[in-house]
C-alpha cells in the first residue's frame, strides 16, 4: 500500500471515530491520540524530516491536510454535541408561565402601585397620556422655568436635595415635584397637551407626615381655550371616580403657587367616625389638591405663545390618596418593606383596576 492511501485509511479511520463520539471526554481522547504531541498524526509528521525532497513534496501537504480535517471535524462533532445538550435542556427546562402562582409565595402590589393604576385609568379614560422624566434635574427644569426664579422664598420651602456643584457653578437637584416633566413636554410637543405625570419626587424632609421621598402627579392640559371651568369640571369627575362616590362635597379655595393664577386648593367633604375618615359628606373638609390656570411665564418657558395657548394645571400627592382611600394610618410604613404590612395593606397582582370592572374589586 502506498503511503498516501494509508493516510487516507488513517482519515477515514479518524473522521468515524469523530463522528461517533458521544461525548466531550471521548472527542478529546480521539484529538490527543491523533494531534497530540504523541498522537498518530503527529508521529508521522516526525518523519518528513527523514524523507527524500520528492516524497515530502507529496507527504508534507498530505499530512497537513490530513490535520487541518480532523481538527475542523472534532470542532464541528463538539458544536454539535453542545448544541444537541443544550436543544435537550431548553427542552426539559421549559416553564408553564401560565400556572397559578403559589399563593403563599404571591407578592402584593403596593398601594401607592395600586393608587396610581387606579388615577392613570380615571386620567386616561378623559383622555390624557402618561409622561415621565428624570428624578435628577437641573435648576431650569425644577424651579426656573416654574416662574420660581434664583432667590424667590419658594425655593427655601421646597427642601431641595443639591448636588454639588459642577465646574461652570451650576448644580443638579432632587426634582421637588413631577412639574419639570411637563415643561419638558410643552418643549416638544405641539397644543393640545392633555398629560399626567406621575412618578418619585424628592424634598430633605421626615416626620410623621413626610417622607425624603413621595410621589406626586401632575397633570397639565394646555389648548387656545381651556379655562377655570374645565378645571373644575376635570378634577370633580376624577375625585368622584376615585372615591367611587356618585355625589361628593367639594370646596375650590382660594390659594397661591408661583406657576398658577389664579391658584386653588381643592377640599372634599367628610365625617369622622371612630378616628376613621369617612369620604363624600359631612361637615369636615380634607385637603386633597392644588390647582390652577398655569402662568403665562410658565407657557412661555415650555417654548410656546402665551398670547396664543392657556390652560390648567394641578398637583397631588399620591402616597396621601392611597391613605385616605385606603385607611392607611401611617406614611412612614409605606416605604419600609415590611412583608406583614405589604400582605395586610396590598393588592391582589391580576386584579388590575378598570373603570369597566371596578377600580376595586
Ligand atoms: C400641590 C400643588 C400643583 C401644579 C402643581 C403645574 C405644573 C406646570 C404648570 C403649572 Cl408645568 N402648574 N403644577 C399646579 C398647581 C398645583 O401642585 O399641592 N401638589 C401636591
Amino acid at each position: 500500500m502506498s503511503a498516501t492511501a494509508k493516510l487516507e485509511d488513517l482519515e477515514k479511520e479518524l473522521l468515524a471515530a469523530v463522528a461517533a463520539a458521544g461525548d466531550d471526554a471521548r472527542l478529546e481522547e480521539i484529538r490527543v491520540a491523533a494531534l497530540g504531541k504523541k498522537g498518530s498524526v503527529s508521529e508521522l509528521m516526525k518523519g518528513l524530516g527523514a524523507m527524500d525532497a520528492d516524497q515530502r513534496k507529496v507527504m508534507g501537504p498530505a499530512l497537513n491536510g490530513l490535520k487541518m480535517t480532523v481538527g475542523e471535524a472534532i470542532s464541528a462533532r463538539r458544536q454539535s454535541l453542545h448544541d444537541v445538550v443544550l436543544e435537550a435542556r431548553i427542552a426539559t427546562e421549559t416553564i408553564d408561565v401560565t400556572l397559578p402562582a403559589r399563593p403563599e409565595q404571591a407578592g402584593t402590589v403596593h398601594p401607592v402601585s395600586q393608587v396610581l393604576d387606579e388615577v392613570i385609568q380615571i386620567f386616561g379614560d378623559m383622555g390624557f397620556a402618561v409622561a415621565e422624566g428624570p428624578h435628577i434635574e437641573t435648576d431650569f427644569y425644577n424651579f426656573t422655568a416654574l416662574n420660581i426664579p434664583p432667590e424667590h422664598p419658594a425655593r427655601q420651602e421646597h427642601d431641595t436635595f443639591y448636588f454639588n456643584e459642577r465646574e461652570d457653578g451650576s448644580r443638579m437637584v432632587l426634582r421637588t415635584h413631577t412639574s419639570p416633566v411637563q415643561i419638558r413636554t410643552m418643549e416638544n410637543q405641539e397644543p393640545p397637551i392633555r398629560i399626567i405625570a406621575p412618578g418619585r419626587t424628592f424634598r430633605c424632609d421626615s416626620d410623621q407626615t413626610h417622607t425624603p421621598m413621595f410621589h406626586q402627579i401632575e397633570g397639565l392640559v394646555i389648548d387656545e381655550e381651556t379655562h377655570l371651568g374645565h378645571l373644575k369640571w376635570c378634577l370633580e369627575e376624577f375625585c368622584k371616580a376615585f372615591f367611587e362616590v356618585d355625589e361628593l362635597k367639594m370646596r375650590f379655595r382660594s390659594s397661591h403657587f408661583p406657576f398658577t393664577e389664579p391658584s386653588m386648593e381643592v377640599d372634599i367633604g367628610c365625617s369622622w367616625e371612630d378616628g376613621q375618615v369617612k369620604i363624600g359628606a359631612g361637615d369636615d373638609w380634607l385637603e386633597i389638591l392644588g390647582s390652577g390656570v398655569v402662568h403665562p411665564n410658565v407657557i412661555a418657558a415650555g417654548g410656546l405663545d402665551p398670547e396664543r395657548y392657556q390652560g390648567f394645571a394641578f398637583g397631588v400627592g399620591l402616597d396621601r390618596l392611597a391613605m385616605l382611600k385606603y385607611g392607611i394610618p401611617d406614611l412612614r410604613a409605606f416605604f419600609e418593606a415590611d412583608l406583614r404590612w405589604l400582605r395586610h395593606y396590598g393588592f391582589a397582582s391580576l386584579d388590575v383596576p378598570t373603570l369597566a370592572g371596578g377600580l376595586t374589586r
